[in-house]
């Protein structure tokens, strides 16, 4: 782990992973798992993704231990898994908030939506069912990664995404239930307040000064607003894991001044 002697344990830097640490749905590259572990020795670390553990553990390390162990904390699908330093905290549970009524009731219409769908192609998975969310995908998860990148292209025109979850949202208007777009296939659906701030739970008995998070989809709608926004935090938006780095380099030399 290297010399944490004189790290700053006043501050943490909170970071995505998708378009912040690495390319959408990609490996870490071995320049930015150096670039963290090196920032790991100045500041408190930790990861805030919306996938599940075994997503963020294939993009950043070979197994969930060694991934949590290289951070202080790791929270996975927004914190509703949590793990800190290497050891699980916190596990939530989205049937026994939401109830199985309500959750069948989403998934049989999800399904009949996505049923009348016609895209160019479709493959399997359609709704993957997590620990702490739902995460519905109208091309199936297990399309190949050039059917991914295909499929965000269609998105982006014809709006796939985005009119499923407005129809959502009239459908389960007052059901407690938050729609959000976060990578490039998908979208999540989780109870509200349900969103990256929930990882913020984790922390505040640590008394931190300074909250840092860093994080591409920091727009309204896109999975890193809230916690964005958050008056807990300082909120940066990058544009690419290069841009993290330049964005994590400038503060920490402004830091040490
Ligand atoms: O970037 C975070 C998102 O990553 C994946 O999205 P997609 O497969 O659509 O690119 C999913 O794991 C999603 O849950 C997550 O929010």
């Amino acid at each position: 782990m290297g010399d944490m002697t004189c790290r700053n344990t006043d501050v943490i830097f909170l970071f995505d992973v998708d378009g912040t640490l690495t390319a959408p749905r990609q490996k870490i590259s071995n320049e930015m798992k150096e670039f963290m572990r090196q920032i790991r020795k100045k500041v408190v670390v930790g990861i805030v993704g919306g996938s599940d553990l075994s997503k963020i553990t294939e993009q950043l390390g070979s197994s969930a231990d060694e991934v949590a162990n290289s951070y202080d904390y790791l929270f996975s699908e927004n914190g509703l898994v949590a793990y800190k330093d290497g050891k699980l905290i916190h596990e939530a549970n989205i049937q026994s908030h939401l109830g199985e009524e309500l959750i069948q009731k989403f998934i049989n219409f999800c399904l009949k939506y996505m049923a009348n769908l016609e895209l160019p192609l479709k493959r399997g998975t359609f709704i993957e069912f997590r620990k702490g969310m739902l995460n519905v995908c109208p091309v199936g998860r297990s399309c190949s990664q050039q059917e991914r990148v295909d499929f965000f292209e269609y998105d982006k025109k014809h709006n796939i995404r985005k009119d499923f979850v407005e129809t959502l949202r009239k459908e389960f208007k007052g059901k407690g239930m938050t729609f959000s777009i976060g990578g490039q296939i998908s979208f999540d659906v989780f109870p509200d307040g349900w969103d990256k701030r929930y990882c913020l739970k984790h922390i505040e008995h640590e008394n931190f000064k300074k909250i840092y998070f860093f994080g591409d989809k920091t727009m309204p709608g896109g999975n890193d607003h809230e916690i964005f926004e958050d008056p807990k935090t300082i909120g940066k938006t990058v544009t690419s894991p290069e841009n993290t780095r330049e964005q994590v380099e400038s503060l920490l030399k402004t830091m040490s001044q």
